[in-house]
């Protein structure tokens, strides 16, 4: 499979930094801001600082270390959001759409960590 990515789409222009983007975190690989138009009280985006499209470009070419800072960087996010799953009410939604089916806007890979509210069921 070979992947072809846009390096003008918006993610890469706040990766290069010519859009402002409000940061959460920032990891050697990786970036976490919030989403401009969030869905709940808590919708950070985390990606990879490389030029992977989509998960499934990203499982298959990114380096172990690529794929190990980018989750912990989701989980390190969970956790300055305060939205890790604990007793009472905490817990948080992760969503990586991926292609036309899965509607993705946006051609790098994100992954939507959403919480701070029920989140309800994932039903049709
Ligand atoms: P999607 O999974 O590709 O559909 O999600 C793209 C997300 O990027 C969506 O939630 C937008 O609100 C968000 N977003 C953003 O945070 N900043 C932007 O400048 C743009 C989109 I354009």
């Amino acid at each position: 499979m070979t992947y072809r990515y846009d390096d003008q789409n918006i993610f890469a222009k706040i990766l290069r930094g010519e859009i402002p983007n409000q940061t959460v975190l920032e990891t050697e690989h990786s970036l976490a801001f919030d989403d401009i138009a969030p869905q709940a009280p808590v919708h950070t985006l985390v990606i990879p600082k490389g030029a992977y499209v989509s998960f499934d470009h990203f499982a298959a070419e990114a380096s172990d270390a690529e794929i190990v800072d980018f989750n912990r960087t989701i989980a390190e996010v969970c956790r300055i959001k305060g939205v890790m799953p604990q007793e009472g009410r905490a817990g948080f939604r992760m969503i990586s759409n991926a292609g036309a089916d899965g509607v993705q806007e946006v051609p790098h890979l994100h992954v939507h960590v959403l919480g701070g509210r029920d989140m309800g069921r994932m039903v049709e």
